[in-house]
């Protein structure tokens, strides 16, 4: 059975053994431009893909949470409302959303219990963002079900609170706000300083091409925290409290005061704020090869400054731009260390693009690729579970 939401209904009905109220849906994201930067109140343009999770919900009339998933069947998590206990990295899915409903109760709001089975087709540990789309779907339900008539945008800030606080993640805004508030055919420019945001379409003779690098991730989060440190650490010696308002010529005046590490994550940072201006000015103005110059910047950047791209991902990366050139734009996308990257790219190279991936990227890195041809996708929803 492919459909995800005849999925979800199957799921819940034999976990629980009666049919479920709703279904509720959120989409993974990939991140065209501006990385590292959200947490640094600086800028983003991510847009959410057409690859989701859904969960199906059962409305309780005490404060239980009773969790399953597709991933673990007949694996039930149960918690009560403001009582998640200590979260360990074993319990895996489930502190995502714990994490949400211990953050609601710890902002004093009310939430009865649900029933829940959750499915998706996001890709896992591939930087696409699937612990955002579970948040984000829960937290939708959540809000839904219990009637708090939370905005998207809030719905977002609590699953960024329950993974910081909670699960242990010091993650920016970028995923949980996109797989609110994604809409389709758009990516959002996103800033993170004051949580404005504005879509930005996105050209018809585009298509997003997004391919696995199927490195095995390690160190991720001490990684990512660590650079988060090293990015506090300059904004701290100017006296501020992010990067967002440095500008280059005072961190290039002060770099011998600075470890050389953190000059360049600092570097890093402010040139990336502006690349991610003007590519959405390029996008909107349909100024393909200024993206594409604009994206090959953001990606030396990341391996060069920020140093976060690996050696099979600079090879996709060299693979794709040789086919592309200035027809279209690619980069490492998400936090790093692996993961996927980005290509946005003229349709009539599609063809080109992913037949030089599937014949280059094994050859130099023994590595097998997965391509994913998406589109922009809306973002979390309730659907209606007769037609999804
Ligand atoms: C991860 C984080 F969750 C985001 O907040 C963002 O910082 C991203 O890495 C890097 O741009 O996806």
């Amino acid at each position: 059975m492919s459909n995800p939401a005849q999925r979800a209904n199957k799921l819940f009905v034999q976990t629980f053994g009666t049919t479920a109220d709703d279904l509720y849906l959120a989409p993974g994201r990939v991140n065209l431009i501006g990385e590292h930067t959200d947490y640094n109140d600086g800028f983003v343009l991510p847009a959410a893909i057409n690859f989701h999770t859904i969960v199906a919900v059962k409305r309780r009339e005490d404060d239980i949470y009773r969790a399953v998933s597709d991933a673990f069947p007949g694996e039930i998590k149960e918690w009560a409302f403001g009582q998640e206990g200590v979260m360990t990295p074993e319990d895996g899915w489930v502190n995502y959303l714990k994490g949400f409903t211990a953050a609601m109760a710890a902002s004093g709001l009310p939430a009865k219990g649900l029933d829940i089975a959750v499915v998706g087709n996001v890709p896992l540990g591939a930087g696409l963002s699937s612990s955002a789309a579970l948040e984000l779907a829960f937290g939708t339900a959540v809000n839904d079900c219990s009637q708090l008539r939370l905005s998207p945008l809030a719905v977002a800030q609590m699953a960024q609170r329950g993974e910081n606080q909670y699960v242990g993640c010091a993650c920016g805004i970028m995923d949980q706000m996109i797989s609110a508030l994604g809409e389709q055919d758009h990516a959002l420019l996103i800033d993170c300083e004051d949580f404005d945001s504005e879509p930005v379409h996105i050209p018809d003779s585009l298509i997003l091409i997004i391919v696995n690098s199927n490195v095995q991730r390690g160190l991720v989060d001490s990684e990512y925290n660590l650079r988060r440190e090293q990015c506090e650490e300059v904004a701290s010696h100017f006296g501020l409290d992010s990067l967002r308002h440095l500008e280059l010529s005072q961190l290039e005046a002060a770099k011998s005061e600075l470890s050389d590490v953190c000059y360049r994550r600092a570097r890093h940072v402010l040139t990336e704020n502006r690349r991610t201006q003007n590519a959405c000015h390029a996008l909107e103005a349909g100024d393909i090869s200024t993206l594409s110059e604009l994206m090959a910047q953001s990606h030396a950047s990341m391996r060069d400054d920020f140093e976060i791209t690996v050696p099979q991902i600079d090879t996709l990366v060299e693979i794709i731009s040789d086919v592309i050139g200035p027809r279209g734009g690619v980069r490492m996308t998400g936090g790093g260390f692996g993961g996927c990257v980005v290509a946005l790219v003229d349709h009539e190279l599609t063809d080109a693009v992913v037949e030089a991936i599937e014949a280059e990227y094994p050859k130099q890195t023994g590595l097998e690729p997965t391509v994913y041809l998406c589109s922009a996708s809306d973002g979390a929803t309730r659907i209606d579970k007769e037609v999804y």
